[in-house]
């Protein structure tokens, strides 16, 4: 049948040519027909991007099973280098389960019998320990989410929904290009997304799309303090991701290239903070990057920038109002210092007022006068906060993309 229509439309006897058609009713049948076979292709193609679209989350049910089974092996293995103890003596059996399958296994997905065991071991009051002091070794942050689902995800039926989708921690490598369209002022625009790796060994390839690209998209996890690097313990997440910052910020390459910053992970930031855990062990261990953290006070314009941008919900703006209102009461101030106090660095970064790396080459006052740098507080799993953050974004794009070729 498909290959019908695009014979027939390759054939253009959807055109006006009067030869065609022997009669007028032959044409009028003709058309009949075309209306018929569109609406019949288009329903196909809807059913079949469907069944794509469920057969991709039937896919991800591997990598989700895959998070579960590395999570679990990394918080047991930790239980000894810890010194925690399980709580119940009948979950040692199901820890050694587990350790000798995933050892045998390899990357193979879960049986449903471990799953099981997994289930009960994640509610031992001693994993539980364990988790809590994730920050001591390296555990993917899609931990807890997937573990204290597993009930749900081991049933035959299970079908994962969006947000387990984006919770799904798969490591990029390589390039990946992405291409789409959006609607800007009712007209389409097409965009065209690189998506790079973070890891050390996949940064020398960003090189091979710095020529064509108009605008950087660089996603830092600001959450990340009190982490190490998973490539090498000794470096602290956070102090990489601003070393990288300044390098893409300086690179003679990216001098007419944009950046939009995503201070991104501010519900794990927030929830850190709630924890009581700070960010002034790091402060307090580099003084020169981070001065006077303690002493911090954000401007009321700042607060009302982060509320906000992190905060608002839908609506109207007399609801934005009210509910900004009631929503600053409801926000640990030492979250809105620390993201407020974050972005600071970020921007002292950007006016050189601040340099990680010396040896970086020095450069001139107007180094920066073609490109500039936008931030946004992000939550990347968080759909609402990050289709506004999405929207001003592609505004900012294409503004940047016309003024690079001299349009406005
Ligand atoms: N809670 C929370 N999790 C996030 C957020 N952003 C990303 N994640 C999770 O962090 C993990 C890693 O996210 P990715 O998007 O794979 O990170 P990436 O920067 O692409 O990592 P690479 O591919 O190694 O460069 C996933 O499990 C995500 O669900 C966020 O804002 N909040
Ligand atoms: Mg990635």
């Amino acid at each position: 049948m498909t290959e019908e229509i695009m014979a027939c439309y390759g054939g253009g006897c959807y055109g006006n040519d009067p030869l065609y058609f022997d009669s007028q009713e032959e044409e009028r049948l003709a058309r009949m027909r075309n209306k018929q076979l569109t609406k019949a292709l288009k329903e196909y193609r809807h059913q079949e991007l469907k069944k794509l679209k469920l057969l991709e989350r039937q896919g991800k049910i591997l990598d989700i099973r895959r998070n579960i089974k590395q999570s679990i092996v990394v918080i047991l293995g930790a239980l000894e280098q810890l010194a925690i103890s399980l709580e119940h003596e009948s979950n040692v059996k199901r820890m050694h389960n587990i350790l000798q399958e995933a050892s045998s296994q390899g990357d193979a997905a879960l049986t449903d019998e471990l799953l099981a065991d997994i289930e009960v071991l994640w509610r031992d009051a001693g994993v539980q320990e364990c988790y809590s002091r994730s920050y001591e070794y390296q555990l993917i942050d899609s931990a807890k989410y997937f573990l204290d689902k597993v009930e749900e995800i081991r049933r035959p039926d299970y079908l994962p929904s969006d947000q387990d989708i984006l919770r799904c921690r798969v490591l990029t490598t390589g390039i990946h290009h992405i291409e789409f369209d959006v609607h800007d002022a009712g007209h389409p625009v097409s965009f065209s997304v690189f998506d790079v790796g973070g890891q050390r060994g996949e940064r020398r390839k960003w090189i091979q799309v710095f020529d064509s690209v108009v605008a950087i998209l660089f996603l830092a996890d600001v959450s990340s303090y009190e982490q190490t690097l998973r490539e090498d313990q000794t470096k602290n997440r956070f102090m990489e991701a601003l070393e990288i910052f300044e390098q893409v910020w300086k690179n003679r390459f990216l001098k007419n290239v944009s950046i939009l910053l995503f201070m991104n992970k501010m519900d794990v930031l927030a929830e850190k903070i709630q924890r009581g855990r700070s960010i002034s062990a790091l402060t307090d261990k580099y003084p020169e990057v981070f001065p006077n953290y303690e002493k911090f006070i954000p401007s009321s314009s700042e607060k009302i920038e982060f509320l906000d941008s992190y905060y608002k919900p839908e609506g109207d703006g007399r609801k934005r109002r009210n509910s900004r209102g009631s929503k600053s009461a409801d926000v640990n101030p030492d979250l809105i210092k620390t993201a407020v106090y974050v972005k600071h660095i970020f921007m002292k970064i950007v006016k050189g007022e601040v340099v990680l790396n010396p040896t970086v080459q020095k450069i001139s006052k107007d180094w920066h006068q073609n490109h500039s740098c936008e931030y946004f507080y992000t939550c990347a799993v968080d759909t609402n906060n990050i289709q506004r953050v999405l929207d001003g974004c592609r505004t900012l794009i294409i503004r940047k993309h016309l003024e690079r070729f001299g349009i406005i």
